[in-house]
């Protein structure tokens, strides 16, 4: 299926050499014209919400309107408190979140509406309804996760008056306001990355069965726990760790840096977070994260080992001949921030990503069924076929 033009998605698109676009915005513009938190350089992730779903980006008022709309439907059920306060710790935190999310279907207004009976022209406004009872309540979800694996398992109360990162970081544990702007940026541009990638393809495809927003993102969340997608930026922290281990004491000299990379090729399959299936340049998304890193930790070690990755990876991988594109994507970078500000569990990493990808995901979910899209159910044939078929021509 790969460069086969079979999907519409309304929320963003992907340029190989641009990057991402959000309703025709590039992230530096987005980054530029969004709305931002009160006494912030970063936009309030959810106005990238707001302007995926309506292609408008929202005022100030509007988006704050949104954080206390999220923060009223924060609370979860009281069963899902009981499932993942009895969940094994030792499960992986996507596993754990996305049990929660599969049970949250309890709450489904579109499949009770649907049950009864439903037009179809009304699927979306009930489909709109569950994604934002369904964001409003990841990040409580991913933060008992959270405290329940990592901490001491206590949890703070949604603060209503305070906007979904905000809340978000709190809830987690962390109250350095330099950690709310770095979870700020991190959910901004992991929002979307149009309609072909696997969490937001699976999920495009189980709603086509009409399964309600919970069950549909809870499959592309299943999608997203995989290495070569989102659980790429858990790896490259692992990746990071050996590679640090075989440095030593050594200085970081671009031939010592190029002697491990290669060593670390030898024995894994890939160097997580570069190539991409799209992408033919650096990811837009990890130059946001490294001018971020630029302005905030220009002294931090890993960013300094990261940076140096960059200069020698890609001629590696270009000598090397198989890849693609050479280039580092998003999962390069987001980890070595959450190290600095103290999130230092990288298992933990996939579940932010899931907590963002809703908001790009889920708004085109609502559009899919405003736009009565069909069920997806692409033809199969078997190799017998195929070579019959083959023959015959
Ligand atoms: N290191 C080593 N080899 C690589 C490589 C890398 N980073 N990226 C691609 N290759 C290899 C592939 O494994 C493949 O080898 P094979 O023919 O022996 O199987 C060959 O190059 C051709 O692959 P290519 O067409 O360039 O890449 P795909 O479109 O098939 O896959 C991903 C794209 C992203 C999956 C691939 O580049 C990869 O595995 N990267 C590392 C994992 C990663 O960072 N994933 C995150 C991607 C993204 F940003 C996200 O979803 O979050």
């Amino acid at each position: 299926m790969r460069g086969v033009k079979c999907l519409v998605t309304e929320t963003s698109v992907l340029d190989p050499l641009e990057g991402i676009r959000y309703r025709g915005y590039s992230l530096p513009e987005l980054l530029n014209k969004l709305p931002k938190a009160k006494g912030s350089a970063q936009p309030l992730p959810e106005s990238v919400f707001w302007l995926l779903l309506t292609g408008e980006i929202p005022s100030f008022s509007q988006a704050e309107a949104l954080s206390k709309e999220f923060a009223s439907r924060a609370d979860l059920p009281a069963h899902i408190v009981q499932l993942l306060n009895n969940i094994p710790a030792d499960l992986h935190p996507m596993s754990q979140l996305s049990a929660a999310v599969t049970a949250m279907n309890s709450e489904s207004k579109f499949a009770k509406a649907y049950a009864k009976g439903l037009k179809k022209s009304e699927y979306w406004r009930y489909v709109l309804d569950d994604s934002i009872d369904l964001i409003s309540k990841l990040p409580v979800a991913a933060a008992m996760i959270y405290r329940n694996v990592f901490k001491d398992g206590k949890i703070k109360a949604v603060d209503y008056s305070e906007d979904y990162a905000q809340n978000f970081a709190s809830l987690l544990g962390f109250d350095d306001p330099g950690f709310t702007d770095m979870l700020r940026l991190y959910l901004v541009i992991h929002a979307d990355h149009e309609g072909g990638n696997v969490s937001a393809h699976t999920t495009h495809l189980v709603g086509s069965a009409l399964s309600d927003p919970y069950l549909a993102y809870a499959a592309g969340l299943n999608g997203l726990a995989g290495p070569l997608h989102g659980l790429a930026n858990q790896q490259v922290l692992l990746w990071l760790e050996k590679f640090k281990k075989l440095l030593g004491d050594s200085p970081i000299t671009k031939e010592k840096v190029s002697e491990i990379v290669l060593k670390l090729l030898e024995s894994e399959n890939v160097i997580p977070g570069y190539g991409h299936a799209v992408l033919r340049r650096t990811d837009p998304r990890y130059l946001c994260q490294r001018e971020f890193a630029h302005k905030h930790l220009p002294d931090d070690s890993n960013f300094k080992l990261v940076s140096i990755l960059y200069e020698v990876v890609p001629d590696i991988l270009e000598r090397q001949g198989k890849a693609r594109n050479p280039w580092p994507n998003v999962d390069a970078h987001s980890g070595i921030l959450l190290q600095h500000y103290g999130l230092t569990e990288p298992n933990f990493y996939t579940v932010l990503f899931g907590v963002s990808r809703s908001l790009g995901t889920l708004a085109s979910l609502v559009w899919d069924r405003a736009l009565g899209l069909p069920l997806e159910r692409p033809k199969s044939l078997s190799t017998e076929k195929l070579k019959y078929l083959s023959k015959k021509h």
